[in-house]
């Protein structure tokens, strides 16, 4: 959510429905550490994944890469339109396999075309990046991917503990960016990626508001994880470029991680 003096109309209508809803571009993979080689599947959903509400339509993406030892590799090919039904209604979403053969990091990247929010009077762009490991061996997790804006994690994010605290740093053009607003979400319902659906229920009751951490001076934000799950972290407005069509664009980075258990 994004408070914009001059967006009242919208913010009268979020505060009607009672529940604050972050945008987040998913970019979900059911296992983000494969001891052996697998044909990964990749799920591609627009939505709001604390309240499992509404699913936006997909347009057809920017760009969709994956990076491995510093070298890049489009994807773009390997995409399919699906519809992905959500728990409120259903979105042109998108879907991709990937074989990762290789021990090491893979970072998925994906840039989805601007979405124009109506009831934000601006359209969206989220860079989304997921990374995963294969075999146990860490190469690059830590290296930014190049993006006008990113999340650079600093605590290995396919493997981090329920009860722990991540970190990473947001950079906008190669730089850090301070004092932006990270909202944070986790999915919080069940994942099916053969039937491209979320499940009706919420896990937990989502919190009142959203969930915000700030960056400091140095780009850098941390967040205490309550709980397992594949956590998400947007960071908003963060990008360089902030007119699309003559609109308002918000550029937003997301980063998603894996939370696990400790036992
Ligand atoms: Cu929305």
């Amino acid at each position: 959510m994004r408070i914009i003096p001059t967006t009242l109309a919208a913010l009268a209508s979020l505060s009607a429905a009672g529940a604050a809803q972050a945008h987040f571009q998913l970019l979900y993979t059911p296992q983000m550490q494969l001891p052996e080689p697998a044909d990964i599947e990749l799920r591609m959903v627009f939505g709001h994944p604390l309240d499992n509400g509404h699913v936006m339509d997909m347009a057809a993406p920017e760009r969709f890469f994956v990076r491995f030892r510093g070298e890049q590799t489009d994807l773009a090919d390997s995409l399919t339109p699906i519809t992905w039904q959500g728990a409120e209604n259903a979105g042109k979403a998108l879907g991709a396999s990937f074989k990762a053969q290789r021990q090491g990091d893979y970072s998925f990247v994906l840039v989805p075309a601007p979405y124009w929010e109506d009831g934000e009077n601006t359209f969206i762009q989220q860079f989304s990046k997921t990374i995963i490991n294969r075999g146990g061996l860490p190469t690059d997790w830590y290296e930014p991917v190049g993006l006008p804006t990113e999340i650079v994690p600093m605590v290995k994010p396919y493997q981090v503990f329920a009860g722990s605290t991540f970190t990473g740093q947001l950079l906008s053009d190669g730089e850090p960016a301070a004092g932006i607003e990270c909202e944070v979400e986790f999915i919080n319902t069940s994942v099916d990626v053969t039937a491209n659906a979320f499940g009706k229920e919420t896990l937990i009751t989502a919190p009142e508001t959203v969930i915000v951490t700030m960056t400091d001076a140095n780009g850098v934000f941390t967040f205490g994880i309550p709980r397992p799950g594949i956590w998400g972290f947007a960071c908003l407005e963060a990008g360089p470029v902030t007119e699309h069509e003559g609109k308002e664009l918000s550029q937003d980075a997301v980063l998603w991680i894996n939370v696990v258990e400790l036992d």
